[in-house]
């Protein structure tokens, strides 16, 4: 069997062959990366419309992905890199990476389903002295818990000694794949001190940043508690929107001064929280405690972060109300309906949840998103006779709309920035009454309605 300094060593000198299991928006960017750092790289997906693009040299990742498609279409041309649906070519491998989705089911536990079938799959075709690194994001205690009593019964192999195990959680981002990977700093959680310092020696090909040596627990805390802390981090800037909106103050113009005193970094406030990781990393965290003791504020910062798009349906019915709008005769334009400025990604978004309230209100709507296919179109076209905007993500091309050319074609004039797209001013200017998550101390202007167009 080849020892961790063996492997260590054919680390070192690239002559481990390196296996991806998980082709998707991690996987795939960290198999070519490897191969372009001269490893033979092996990547394994269950999906073979996947796998006969990837082989293909085409990248079955959509949204913009700056370098990604080009690395593909080489490393693939020059042969290092070479996608299959069959794991038994992982008993070629050396090192295995795992990045198979680990979501969250509607209790907010974390689904395994992916992680635990690929762990069967593996078992029996791991080879001896193989090192399995989990970069997907797990919960505290799963790669001691789940994933390594699961690969030693289905492989009869033992850890630390037939085999090695690590985690290695990935920080990448939509719209950033590799450059993130490359730039951002990883946590080495090996099973054991010198597995750690082989996972370092491996990353080390690939990342220019820190790479600490870690065991698989801290790693798995690391990445939860960063998503947990971003998350609680914008509840506590929704709820002082909340209490601006309540005392009539602009809470901008409040995070702005805030931010002025040192050691302060109050988040943006905005329409909710969507995406594949803040949502979800926390009760990842949360679930690691396994009930052992209360937890209070990361639920209580996921609740909060969750009503605010249930907020946003609620400052439109208000201001139907206000303009004497009845819901059977309202139109509202929705504007943006990814999760994320200027990406495609709609995966949690908080439009969707919008959407959801205010149709169950029976007020008619209409959605646009220069970035999702389903909602492309020309804006003003799309928001012609609609008396509410309410402004969901602040893309680029919203910025650089004509306020007064959709104030135009609107028939009555409200719109409601859940962003912070655009300022107060602006917005009066341009005819409309204006509304912000936040910006209570706006409410009082109400500029004129304009007669109804006829
Ligand atoms: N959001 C706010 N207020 C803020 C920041 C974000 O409401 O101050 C909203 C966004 O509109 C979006 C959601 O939160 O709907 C998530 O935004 P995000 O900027 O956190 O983007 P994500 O979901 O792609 O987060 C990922 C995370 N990276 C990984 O999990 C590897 C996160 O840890 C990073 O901080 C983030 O990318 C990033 O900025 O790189």
């Amino acid at each position: 069997m080849m020892n961790l300094m063996e492997l260590r060593q054919r680390i070192e000198q690239k002559e481990a062959t390196v296996a991806v299991i998980g082709l998707g928006y991690v996987g795939l960017p960290v198999a070519c990366t490897f191969a372009q750092a001269g490893f033979d790289v092996l990547g394994v997906d269950i999906l073979p419309k996947r796998i006969k693009m990837i082989n293909q040299g085409i990248s079955p990742i959509e949204g913009e992905e700056p370098g990604l498609a080009e690395l593909l279409a080489e490393v693939v041309e020059n042969g290092r890199f070479q996608a299959t649906t069959d794991y038994n070519k992982l008993a070629q491998a050396d090192v295995i990476l795992i990045d198979v989705e680990t979501p969250v089911n509607e209790a907010n536990q974390p689904s395994y389903k992916a992680l635990k079938s690929v762990c069967y799959q593996l078992g029996p075709v791991l080879t001896e002295g193989a090192l399995v690194i989990v970069e997907s994001t797990i919960a505290p205690g799963t790669i001691r818990d789940v994933i390594r009593p699961l690969l030693e019964e289905i492989s009869g192999k033992i850890a630390n000694e037939d085999f090695y195990l690590g985690a290695c959680p990935e920080r990448v981002m939509p719209g950033k794949l590799l450059s993130n990977l490359r730039s951002l700093s990883r946590v080495c959680g090996g099973s054991t001190p010198e597995t750690a310092e082989v996972m370092v020696a491996l990353y080390s090909h690939i990342v220019e940043a820190d790479l600490d040596a870690a065991d698989p627990l801290t790693a798995e805390m690391v990445k939860t508690t960063e998503n947990a802390y971003r998350d609680v981090q914008i509840a506590f800037a929704n709820e002082v929107a909340l209490i601006c909106e309540t005392v009539g103050a602009d809470v901008w113009r409040v995070r702005d001064l805030v931010n002025k005193s040192p050691y302060r970094q109050m988040h943006m406030p905005g329409a909710g929280v969507g995406g594949h990781c803040i949502p979800k990393d926390p009760w990842l965290l949360a679930y690691g405690v396994d009930g052992k003791i209360p937890l209070r504020m990361i639920p209580t910062a996921r609740e909060i972060n969750d009503s605010m798009p249930f907020h946003m349906a609620k400052l439109v019915r208000d201001r139907l109300k206000e303009m004497r709008i009845p819901h059977f005769s309202a139109k509202v334009a929705i504007l943006g309906y990814a999760y994320l400025e200027n990406s495609d990604d709609t995966r949690n978004s908080p439009s969707a949840e919008l959407v959801d309230a205010i149709r169950a209100k029976g007020i008619d709507l209409v959605i646009h998103d220069p970035w999702v296919d389903a909602f492309q179109g020309d804006l003003l076209a799309r928001v012609e006779g609609c008396d509410v905007a309410v402004v969901m993500v602040a893309h680029q091309a919203y910025k650089e709309v004509d306020l007064q050319a959709l104030r135009g074609v609107m028939r009555r004039g409200c719109l409601i920035d859940g962003r912070r797209v655009f300022t107060p001013e602006q917005a009066t200017v341009a005819g409309f009454n204006y509304y912000g998550v936040g910006q209570g101390a706006y409410a009082a202007q109400e500029v004129a309605p304009v007669p109804a167009l006829v």
